[in-house]
Protein backbone atom coordinates (compact mmCIF):
# COMPACT_ATOMS: atom_id res chain seq x y z
CA UNK A 1 0.00 0.00 0.00
CA UNK A 2 1.17 3.64 -0.75
CA UNK A 3 1.79 6.20 2.01
CA UNK A 4 -1.09 8.13 0.97
CA UNK A 5 -4.00 5.06 1.38
CA UNK A 6 -2.41 3.94 4.23
CA UNK A 7 -2.60 7.02 5.68
CA UNK A 8 -5.91 7.98 4.03
CA UNK A 9 -6.91 4.73 6.01
CA UNK A 10 -5.60 5.81 9.31
CA UNK A 11 -7.82 8.95 8.33
CA UNK A 12 -11.06 7.31 7.59
CA UNK A 13 -10.88 4.90 10.54
CA UNK A 14 -9.82 7.62 13.05
CA UNK A 15 -12.95 9.70 12.03
CA UNK A 16 -14.93 6.84 12.38
CA UNK A 17 -14.19 6.55 15.58
CA UNK A 18 -14.01 10.19 16.62
CA UNK A 19 -18.01 10.28 15.27
CA UNK A 20 -18.55 7.13 16.91
CA UNK A 21 -17.12 9.33 20.28
CA UNK A 22 -19.31 11.67 20.05
CA UNK A 23 -22.60 9.64 19.54
CA UNK A 24 -21.61 7.00 21.84
CA UNK A 25 -19.24 8.78 24.38
CA UNK A 26 -22.27 9.56 27.19
CA UNK A 27 -24.10 5.96 26.71
CA UNK A 28 -26.54 6.87 24.89
CA UNK A 29 -30.23 6.06 26.70
CA UNK A 30 -29.12 2.92 28.25
CA UNK A 31 -26.38 2.35 30.71
CA UNK A 32 -24.32 0.55 28.23
CA UNK A 33 -25.45 2.37 25.51
CA UNK A 34 -25.86 -0.84 23.28
CA UNK A 35 -29.75 -0.09 23.81
CA UNK A 36 -30.11 -3.33 25.67
CA UNK A 37 -30.15 -2.63 29.33
CA UNK A 38 -27.72 -4.72 30.76
CA UNK A 39 -24.92 -3.36 32.29
CA UNK A 40 -21.37 -4.47 30.67
CA UNK A 41 -18.54 -6.04 32.65
CA UNK A 42 -14.83 -5.42 30.84
CA UNK A 43 -12.16 -6.98 32.87
CA UNK A 44 -9.48 -4.82 31.82
CA UNK A 45 -5.54 -6.14 32.68
CA UNK A 46 -2.82 -3.31 33.03
CA UNK A 47 0.77 -3.70 32.70
CA UNK A 48 1.56 -2.21 35.77
CA UNK A 49 2.35 1.23 37.73
CA UNK A 50 5.54 1.51 36.35
CA UNK A 51 5.44 4.99 34.79
CA UNK A 52 3.68 8.46 34.51
CA UNK A 53 2.15 7.25 31.28
CA UNK A 54 1.01 4.78 32.85
CA UNK A 55 -0.79 6.18 35.63
CA UNK A 56 -2.61 8.77 33.55
CA UNK A 57 -3.65 5.45 31.28
CA UNK A 58 -4.82 3.90 34.14
CA UNK A 59 -6.85 7.10 35.47
CA UNK A 60 -8.29 7.50 31.71
CA UNK A 61 -9.47 3.80 31.41
CA UNK A 62 -11.38 4.10 34.64
CA UNK A 63 -12.63 7.50 34.18
CA UNK A 64 -14.10 6.41 31.11
CA UNK A 65 -15.52 3.21 32.15
CA UNK A 66 -17.27 5.37 34.94
CA UNK A 67 -18.35 7.99 32.58
CA UNK A 68 -19.94 4.96 29.75
CA UNK A 69 -21.26 2.92 33.05
CA UNK A 70 -19.58 0.12 32.12
CA UNK A 71 -18.47 -2.21 35.15
CA UNK A 72 -14.84 -2.45 34.75
CA UNK A 73 -12.67 -5.28 36.65
CA UNK A 74 -9.66 -3.83 37.17
CA UNK A 75 -6.34 -5.97 37.64
CA UNK A 76 -2.67 -5.45 37.69
CA UNK A 77 0.04 -6.88 36.69
CA UNK A 78 3.13 -5.68 38.25
CA UNK A 79 5.00 -5.60 34.42
CA UNK A 80 5.00 -10.17 34.92
CA UNK A 81 3.35 -11.64 31.58
CA UNK A 82 2.05 -15.01 33.93
CA UNK A 83 -0.01 -12.15 35.79
CA UNK A 84 -1.52 -11.19 33.12
CA UNK A 85 -2.68 -14.58 31.82
CA UNK A 86 -3.62 -15.52 35.34
CA UNK A 87 -6.07 -12.24 35.17
CA UNK A 88 -7.13 -12.83 31.67
CA UNK A 89 -8.43 -17.05 32.82
CA UNK A 90 -9.96 -15.44 35.94
CA UNK A 91 -11.54 -13.10 33.54
CA UNK A 92 -12.96 -15.84 31.68
CA UNK A 93 -14.03 -17.60 34.57
CA UNK A 94 -16.15 -14.85 35.43
CA UNK A 95 -17.77 -15.02 32.00
CA UNK A 96 -17.24 -10.91 32.04
CA UNK A 97 -18.44 -9.52 28.74
CA UNK A 98 -15.50 -8.24 27.22
CA UNK A 99 -11.73 -8.73 28.33
CA UNK A 100 -9.06 -5.20 27.52
CA UNK A 101 -5.81 -5.58 27.90
CA UNK A 102 -2.54 -3.84 27.72
CA UNK A 103 0.34 -7.24 26.53
CA UNK A 104 3.22 -6.17 28.93
CA UNK A 105 5.01 -8.04 25.92
CA UNK A 106 4.27 -8.88 22.35
CA UNK A 107 4.62 -13.20 21.99
CA UNK A 108 3.50 -15.66 23.70
CA UNK A 109 0.03 -15.05 24.64
CA UNK A 110 -1.78 -17.62 21.61
CA UNK A 111 -3.14 -20.47 24.50
CA UNK A 112 -4.59 -17.84 26.79
CA UNK A 113 -6.28 -15.45 23.77
CA UNK A 114 -7.63 -19.12 22.21
CA UNK A 115 -9.42 -19.94 25.83
CA UNK A 116 -11.16 -16.55 25.42
CA UNK A 117 -12.17 -17.18 21.94
CA UNK A 118 -13.34 -20.26 23.02
CA UNK A 119 -15.52 -18.96 25.91
CA UNK A 120 -16.74 -16.59 23.07
CA UNK A 121 -15.53 -13.58 24.54
CA UNK A 122 -14.48 -10.98 22.58
CA UNK A 123 -10.61 -9.59 23.43
CA UNK A 124 -9.57 -5.95 22.54
CA UNK A 125 -5.96 -4.94 22.68
CA UNK A 126 -5.13 -1.44 24.19
CA UNK A 127 -1.53 0.36 23.99
CA UNK A 128 0.61 -2.47 23.39
CA UNK A 129 0.43 -5.11 20.44
CA UNK A 130 0.82 -8.71 20.42
CA UNK A 131 2.53 -10.99 17.18
CA UNK A 132 0.15 -13.38 17.07
CA UNK A 133 -0.44 -14.54 13.74
CA UNK A 134 -3.97 -15.97 13.49
CA UNK A 135 -5.56 -12.44 13.95
CA UNK A 136 -9.57 -13.86 14.65
CA UNK A 137 -7.98 -13.98 18.65
CA UNK A 138 -8.62 -10.31 19.38
CA UNK A 139 -10.91 -7.80 17.52
CA UNK A 140 -9.23 -4.88 17.58
CA UNK A 141 -5.80 -3.01 18.63
CA UNK A 142 -5.90 0.67 19.69
CA UNK A 143 -2.86 2.66 20.45
CA UNK A 144 0.21 4.57 19.17
CA UNK A 145 2.24 3.35 16.34
CA UNK A 146 5.50 3.21 18.28
CA UNK A 147 8.13 2.31 15.08
CA UNK A 148 6.57 5.83 13.74
CA UNK A 149 7.65 7.40 17.10
CA UNK A 150 11.20 5.97 17.21
CA UNK A 151 11.63 7.38 13.63
CA UNK A 152 10.28 10.65 14.89
CA UNK A 153 13.05 10.45 17.51
CA UNK A 154 15.62 9.77 14.84
CA UNK A 155 14.44 12.26 12.69
CA UNK A 156 15.10 15.16 15.16
CA UNK A 157 18.69 13.67 15.68
CA UNK A 158 19.29 13.57 12.24
CA UNK A 159 18.55 17.25 11.59
CA UNK A 160 20.63 18.32 15.00
CA UNK A 161 23.45 16.83 13.34
CA UNK A 162 23.40 17.74 9.46
CA UNK A 163 26.58 18.79 7.73
CA UNK A 164 28.32 17.42 10.87
CA UNK A 165 31.07 14.79 10.39
CA UNK A 166 32.25 13.66 13.66
CA UNK A 167 31.38 10.73 15.05
CA UNK A 168 27.72 11.15 17.41
CA UNK A 169 27.98 8.57 20.28
CA UNK A 170 24.40 7.44 21.19
CA UNK A 171 23.61 5.73 24.33
CA UNK A 172 20.06 3.84 24.58
CA UNK A 173 17.78 3.06 27.46
CA UNK A 174 15.63 0.33 25.77
CA UNK A 175 11.77 -0.05 27.86
CA UNK A 176 10.88 -3.36 28.79
CA UNK A 177 12.60 -6.50 27.31
CA UNK A 178 10.02 -8.19 24.53
CA UNK A 179 7.43 -5.33 24.59
CA UNK A 180 6.14 -3.51 21.82
CA UNK A 181 7.16 -0.20 22.62
CA UNK A 182 10.17 -1.18 23.43
CA UNK A 183 11.18 -2.96 20.04
CA UNK A 184 9.36 -0.48 17.76
CA UNK A 185 11.01 2.10 19.35
CA UNK A 186 14.44 0.79 18.61
CA UNK A 187 13.42 -0.54 15.05
CA UNK A 188 12.20 3.20 14.03
CA UNK A 189 15.11 4.98 15.60
CA UNK A 190 18.13 2.91 14.31
CA UNK A 191 15.75 2.26 10.48
CA UNK A 192 16.22 6.35 10.28
CA UNK A 193 20.08 6.53 12.01
CA UNK A 194 21.57 4.00 10.13
CA UNK A 195 21.63 6.08 6.82
CA UNK A 196 24.28 8.07 8.50
CA UNK A 197 27.57 6.17 10.03
CA UNK A 198 28.32 8.95 11.85
CA UNK A 199 25.52 7.76 14.18
CA UNK A 200 26.51 5.16 16.72
CA UNK A 201 24.85 3.18 19.28
CA UNK A 202 27.80 2.60 21.77
CA UNK A 203 25.64 1.19 24.50
CA UNK A 204 22.00 0.04 24.66
CA UNK A 205 20.66 -1.55 27.66
CA UNK A 206 16.71 -2.18 29.19
CA UNK A 207 15.85 0.61 31.59
CA UNK A 208 12.07 -1.26 31.96
CA UNK A 209 10.41 2.01 31.93
CA UNK A 210 11.14 3.09 35.43
CA UNK A 211 12.78 6.43 36.75
CA UNK A 212 14.96 3.79 39.08
CA UNK A 213 16.31 1.70 36.64
CA UNK A 214 16.73 4.45 34.05
CA UNK A 215 19.45 6.46 36.55
CA UNK A 216 21.04 2.92 37.23
CA UNK A 217 21.93 1.73 33.44
CA UNK A 218 22.57 5.94 32.71
CA UNK A 219 25.27 5.38 35.77
CA UNK A 220 26.63 2.09 34.42
CA UNK A 221 26.77 4.27 30.74
CA UNK A 222 28.63 6.98 32.03
CA UNK A 223 31.37 4.59 34.12
CA UNK A 224 31.90 2.70 30.72
CA UNK A 225 31.79 5.13 27.96
CA UNK A 226 34.23 7.46 27.86
CA UNK A 227 32.35 9.87 25.26
CA UNK A 228 28.60 10.41 24.98
CA UNK A 229 26.80 12.69 22.54
CA UNK A 230 23.32 11.48 22.99
CA UNK A 231 20.97 9.48 25.06
CA UNK A 232 17.88 8.16 23.71
CA UNK A 233 15.74 6.88 26.01
CA UNK A 234 12.15 4.93 25.25
CA UNK A 235 10.23 6.85 27.94
CA UNK A 236 10.03 9.91 29.68
CA UNK A 237 10.53 8.12 33.32
CA UNK A 238 14.12 6.56 32.34
CA UNK A 239 15.62 9.96 31.07
CA UNK A 240 14.21 11.90 34.09
CA UNK A 241 15.83 8.51 36.04
CA UNK A 242 19.27 9.40 33.60
CA UNK A 243 19.33 13.32 34.01
CA UNK A 244 19.78 12.66 37.82
CA UNK A 245 22.55 10.34 36.69
CA UNK A 246 24.18 12.57 34.67
CA UNK A 247 23.64 15.68 37.05
CA UNK A 248 25.30 13.72 40.15
CA UNK A 249 28.48 12.79 37.33
CA UNK A 250 28.90 16.53 37.49
CA UNK A 251 27.59 17.21 33.52
CA UNK A 252 24.95 18.94 32.03
CA UNK A 253 21.71 17.16 30.62
CA UNK A 254 20.52 18.61 27.27
CA UNK A 255 24.03 20.74 27.02
CA UNK A 256 27.01 17.92 27.74
CA UNK A 257 24.55 15.20 26.60
CA UNK A 258 21.69 15.49 24.56
CA UNK A 259 18.48 14.09 25.77
CA UNK A 260 15.77 12.37 23.21
CA UNK A 261 12.64 11.33 24.73
CA UNK A 262 9.50 9.78 24.16
CA UNK A 263 5.87 10.14 26.08
CA UNK A 264 5.22 13.69 26.72
CA UNK A 265 4.46 13.58 30.37
CA UNK A 266 4.22 16.63 32.56
CA UNK A 267 7.75 16.14 34.35
CA UNK A 268 9.44 16.01 31.24
CA UNK A 269 7.80 18.85 29.88
CA UNK A 270 9.20 20.52 32.98
CA UNK A 271 12.85 19.00 32.40
CA UNK A 272 12.19 19.98 28.91
CA UNK A 273 11.30 23.88 29.90
CA UNK A 274 15.39 23.79 31.94
CA UNK A 275 16.62 22.61 28.94
CA UNK A 276 17.34 19.23 30.28
CA UNK A 277 15.73 16.86 27.70
CA UNK A 278 16.11 18.35 24.23
CA UNK A 279 13.25 16.48 22.23
CA UNK A 280 9.97 14.79 23.38
CA UNK A 281 8.09 12.59 20.77
CA UNK A 282 4.52 12.44 22.26
CA UNK A 283 2.59 8.93 22.93
CA UNK A 284 -1.10 9.82 24.18
CA UNK A 285 -1.94 7.47 27.21
CA UNK A 286 -5.32 9.02 27.29
CA UNK A 287 -7.31 6.22 25.18
CA UNK A 288 -10.05 5.47 27.61
CA UNK A 289 -13.14 7.13 25.96
CA UNK A 290 -12.26 5.59 22.89
CA UNK A 291 -11.32 2.65 24.33
CA UNK A 292 -14.39 1.99 26.29
CA UNK A 293 -16.59 3.15 22.54
CA UNK A 294 -14.56 0.53 20.96
CA UNK A 295 -15.18 -2.08 23.70
CA UNK A 296 -19.53 -1.29 23.40
CA UNK A 297 -19.39 -2.05 19.83
CA UNK A 298 -17.19 -4.96 19.63
CA UNK A 299 -20.03 -6.32 22.14
CA UNK A 300 -23.31 -5.26 19.88
CA UNK A 301 -21.19 -7.53 16.87
CA UNK A 302 -20.38 -3.67 15.27
CA UNK A 303 -17.77 -3.90 12.22
CA UNK A 304 -14.37 -2.21 14.05
CA UNK A 305 -11.14 -1.31 12.29
CA UNK A 306 -8.26 -3.88 12.92
CA UNK A 307 -6.01 -0.85 14.14
CA UNK A 308 -7.13 2.02 15.77
CA UNK A 309 -3.99 4.60 15.44
CA UNK A 310 -3.93 7.92 18.06
CA UNK A 311 -2.40 10.87 16.82
CA UNK A 312 0.57 12.44 18.55
CA UNK A 313 3.00 14.95 17.84
CA UNK A 314 7.02 16.02 18.77
CA UNK A 315 7.74 18.84 21.07
CA UNK A 316 10.98 20.55 21.18
CA UNK A 317 12.74 23.06 24.10
CA UNK A 318 11.21 26.47 22.55
CA UNK A 319 7.32 24.58 22.43
CA UNK A 320 7.87 23.74 26.38
CA UNK A 321 6.93 26.37 28.58
CA UNK A 322 4.32 27.11 26.36
CA UNK A 323 2.63 23.56 26.62
CA UNK A 324 2.94 23.02 29.88
CA UNK A 325 0.16 24.54 31.27
CA UNK A 326 -1.90 22.48 28.84
CA UNK A 327 -0.63 19.16 29.23
CA UNK A 328 -3.42 17.02 30.79
CA UNK A 329 -0.90 14.17 31.65
O1 LIG B 1 5.75 4.79 26.69
C1 LIG B 1 5.90 3.91 28.89
C2 LIG B 1 5.07 2.92 29.58
O2 LIG B 1 3.24 1.12 26.38
C3 LIG B 1 3.25 3.25 25.40
O3 LIG B 1 4.68 2.03 28.55
C4 LIG B 1 3.41 2.46 26.63
C5 LIG B 1 4.73 2.69 27.33
C6 LIG B 1 5.06 4.11 27.66
O4 LIG B 1 5.62 2.38 30.66
O5 LIG B 1 6.10 5.07 29.64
Amino acid sequence: MSKRAAAALVASAMVAVLSACGSGGSGGSSADGTGSGHKLTVGFSQVGAESGWRTANTKSVQDAAKKAGITLKFSDAQQKQENQIKAIRSFIQQKVDVIAFSPVVESGWDTVLKEAKDAKIPVVLTDRAVDSKDESLYASFLGSDFVEEGKRAGDWLVKQYQGKTDAVNIVELQGTTGSAPANDRKAGFTDVIKADSKFKIVASQTGDFTRAKGKEVMQAFLKSQPKIDVLYAHNDDMALGAIQAIEEAGKKPGTDIKIISVDGVKDAFTAMSQGKINVDVECNPLLGDQLMDLIKKVKAGEQVPRRIKTEEGVFTQDQAAAALPNRQY
